[in-house]
């Protein structure tokens, strides 16, 4: 039957940071294909196996569409009154007695790739008054958040290598052949790794196991996780001893280079090449071809985050690129300007005159927060251990900590001693399977597209706007605007009382204001009224209007007639490119100093343990996580297209720790820690490094009430359940969850 959505759409994908243009064909009101959109901008043809099924994701019959409600131990569903009706009930009770130091939120990291709730979740935090909150995030890019807050002033103020123009490249702890980019949004990553070895660069990658980045790069350096640290204070110390520290007009602006050098000295090659695994000879050529590369980048990720020494190792990065002078330069590692700012970027007021942490602590460890928030290990202890101060009323907003968060069986316990739990997301699993009500958004074709965050590091200055492909019942509330009303109801108000739209407008109003009362913004000082009169529009779509417009290529509200505003992106199928990265600093810098801090007392402070580290013994395994093309975080297995093919949820044990265990391909081990065990099918490859273990994350389908008909079928197993929630690096309270101690044993089946 022809429906009125058939049609070719072009639209973004919003699942990675890729943003890949995809051409979507709807026939009788069914996605019939999906093809990368070659006319795109950004894009420009590419696609991975992900984008095109997300015809499947859209179309399975396991995603919500309604609200369900807890009912005689099932689910039943309901109407979104009723829905909003039961929250009340569950909620005022919590409220009443404990106030809303009882309540507290986990968000997700689809929260950074979805339109409303990208946008949104600024607008509850502060309007909800949660004092504390957990998420994703200190299981990911923690320690980059803090390097980055104390080193340039601002949180999310994060540098991407600039691919296409760098001549070395140095990857330290990421996989792009698996992960496509992150915190470096470039689509087709690996086809550009790629050009810079044929433009006569070198690749080169740092990484326990040999992966599919390591196989397309010129060298790959097995390191010993966790010691990344060690190893770029080492090169740091090369760079000084010989006189190869060249910072450039860098120097104008940086403070404690000296410091650096002091810090360094005792990091000799020599000292930490047992440490990493690494000959000392080879950490010294290194320190020496990064040096003498024209131009070049130093990159890290995940693995150089959730490891033992995440911040050191986050904040390295950044000090390698700024003493080879390769920070804020062609072809080094550059920061984006992108044709919409992030709401996210903005710093909270509270770290006004600079950052500090450690203001509260958490109730049962007593962990420091940091940046207002604590490691996401500590909410099961917070909801479960008993006491004054518990959490009773939880809220995710597009997570599934039971899998992702470390010893995720604790906190899976945890969630059963709730007494309000209320979930916004789109299936019913191993995480939502215990709310009493789920609250479902839209899809990702139900909903216009805009990435938010992800711009802010993008390879090129660019944007692109992607309207709905499908329109969704009127009835349905978006996210946006299902976080305002959660946020009224958490400061008291009745649910038939709320008006979202008045909210909404507050929310605008607000946001204005500061940012005309900023003085370095391009509407500073003028009238918030007028603008908020100019602005058309209500939801994402005016914050993504008014980012645009008070953006570098805004029309700023009539000061540049000619400039973008929304209507003008939307005339732009296939997005705006605005050219290559140019040089930000030191404009960007929010420093109190005005100046890049290159030696921050509080990760300097954490130097000592590190010290520690290198005359620490360790002959056992150690586990790292790993992922997949195929896979995103927890939430894709259930599309049954993704799922062909071999079993990917393996145990990889190098051959040399496979022998002495008589573990053979196929057989299946326990692997247990100090946090538990569980027992995995066993794959023997020699693209581990002996000593390291790996399993991906995002797997454990296999809990009762949880409806995901295909990913049930593949359940895997959960590998943060052997992830010891105690383990974390202490400045950032990032967890750890590459390089746990692990025992391995056969399992005779
Ligand atoms: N051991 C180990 N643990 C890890 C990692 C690792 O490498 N190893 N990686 C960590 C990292 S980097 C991350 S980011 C986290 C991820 O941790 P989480 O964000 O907690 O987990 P996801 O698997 O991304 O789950 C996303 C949830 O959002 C829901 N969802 C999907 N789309 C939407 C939507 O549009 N709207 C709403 N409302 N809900 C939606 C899904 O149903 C699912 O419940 O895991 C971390 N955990
Ligand atoms: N297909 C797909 N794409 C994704 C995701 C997904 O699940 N699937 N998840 C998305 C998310 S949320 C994120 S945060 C990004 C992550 O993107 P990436 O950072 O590229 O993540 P991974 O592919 O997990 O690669 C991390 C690498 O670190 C290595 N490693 C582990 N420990 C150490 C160590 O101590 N030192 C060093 N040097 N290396 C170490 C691991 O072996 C692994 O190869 O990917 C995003 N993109
Ligand atoms: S790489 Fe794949 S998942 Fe990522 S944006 Fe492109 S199509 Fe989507
Ligand atoms: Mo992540």
């Amino acid at each position: 039957m022809k429906d009125e959505t058939d049609a070719v759409h072009h639209v973004t994908c919003p699942l990675c940071e890729a943003m890949c243009g995809l051409e979507v064909t709807v026939e009788d009101g069914r996605v019939a294909r999906i093809r990368p959109d070659d006319n795109d901008v950004w894009s420009r043809g590419y696609i991975c196996p992900k984008g095109a099924a997300l015809g499947d994701l859209h179309h399975d019959p396991d995603r919500l569409r309604a609200p369900l409600v807890r009912r005689d131990g099932g689910f039943v569903e309901v109407g979104w009154d009723e829905a909003f009706a039961e929250i009340e009930n569950k909620l005022r009770p919590v409220l009443e007695s404990d106030g809303l130091d009882a309540v507290t939120t986990y968000i997700g990291n689809p929260t950074a790739h979805n339109y409303s709730l990208s946008r949104y979740v600024a607008a509850f935090i502060p309007m909800s008054g949660i004092p504390r909150l957990y998420s994703a995030g200190t299981v990911d890019q923690w320690p980059k958040n803090v390097t980055s807050a104390l080193m340039y002033g601002g949180m999310w103020t994060i540098s991407t290598p600039d691919v296409d123009r760098t001549d070395f490249l140095m990857i330290m702890g990421a996989n792009p052949h698996a992960s496509q980019g992150s915190l470096l949004a470039c689509p087709d990553v690996m086809g550009r790794i790629r050009d810079i070895r044929e433009r006569g660069g070198k690749v080169v990658v740092i990484d326990p196991r040999r992966t599919g980045t390591a196989e397309r790069a010129d060298e790959w350096v097995p390191i010993r996780p966790g010691t990344d640290a060690a190893l770029m204070l080492a090169w740091a110390h090369v760079l000084f001893e010989e006189d190869l520290v060249t910072p450039g007009r860098l120097a104008d602006f940086t403070s404690g280079i000296d410091r650096v050098r002091e810090l360094v000295a005792e990091f000799s090659p020599e000292a930490v090449a047992a440490c990493c695994g690494i000959p000392a000879d080879t950490i010294r050529r290194l320190a020496r071809e990064l040096a003498a590369a024209p131009r070049a980048a130093v990159y890290g990720r995940i693995g150089t985050c959730t490891q033992e020494f995440g911040t050191l190792a986050s904040w390295l990065v950044d000090v390698l690129n700024i003493l080879t002078g390769n920070l804020d330069r062609e072809g080094g590692s550059m920061f984006s300007n992108p044709i919409s700012w992030s709401l996210t970027t903005l710093t909270p007021p509270e770290f006004a005159d600079g950052f500090e942490f450690g203001r509260f602590h958490s109730r049962v460890r007593g962990a420091p927060e940091v940046l207002g928030q604590f490691p996401v290990s500590c909410l099961a202890e917070d909801i479960a251990a008993p006491g004054d101060g518990r959490i009773r009323a939880l809220i995710t907003i597009a997570g599934n900590p039971v899998i992702s968060a470390p010893e995720s069986s604790r906190l899976d316990e945890a969630l059963t001693r709730l007494d309000c739990m209320i979930c916004v997301d789109n299936w019913l699993n191993e995480t939502t399977r215990h709310a009493d009500v789920i609250l479902p958004g839209h899809g990702v074709f139900e909903q216009p597209h805009y990435d938010e965050l992800i711009w802010a590091w993008a390879v090129r200055n660019a944007g692109k706007y992607s309207p709905p492909v499908f329109a969704t019942d009127p009835g349905r509330p978006a996210e946006w605007e299902i976080l305002l009303k959660l946020a009224a109801m958490l400061q008291g108000a009745k649910v038939d009382e709320i008006d979202v739209g008045v909210l909404d407008d507050l929310f605008f109003a607000g946001l204005v204001g500061v940012v005309s009362g900023d003085e370095r913004s391009r509407i500073a000082g003028r009238d918030a009224n007028e603008i908020v009169a100019a602005s058309d529009g209500t939801g994402p779509d005016r914050l993504l209007d008014f980012t645009i417009r008070t953006g570098p290529w805004g029309d700023c509200y009539g000061e540049n007639p000619d400039g973008l505003t929304l209507a003008r992106m939307k005339e732009h199928r296939d997005g705006i490119d605005m050219g290559p990265l140019e040089p930000r600093l030191p404009d960007l810098l929010r420093t109190p100093s005005g100046k890049i801090e290159l030696a921050p007392d509080y990760v300097v402070g954490d130097v000592a343990r590190l010290q520690q580290r290198l005359g620490r013994k360790d002959d056992g395994l150690v586990l790292v996580s790993r992922r997949h093309l195929r896979s995103n975080n927890s939430w894709m297995h259930n599309v049954g297209q993704l799922m062909t093919g071999k079993d990917r949820c393996t145990l990889l044990v190098h051959p040399a720790d496979a022998a002495p265990r008589e573990l053979v391909n196929g057989g299946r081990a326990r692997v247990a820690s100090e946090a538990g065990s569980i027992v995995a099918t066993v794959e023997v490859s020699d693209e581990m490094m002996p000593g390291v273990v790996c399993l991906p994350h995002g797997w454990g389908h296999d809990k009762d009430g949880a409806k995901l008909a295909v990913a049930s079928q593949h359940a895997g197993v959960c590998n943060n359940v052997i992830a010891p929630g105690g383990l974390v690096d202490v400045p950032s309270g990032n967890a750890v969850v590459n390089g746990i101690p692990v025992q391995v044993a056969g399992v005779q089946s």
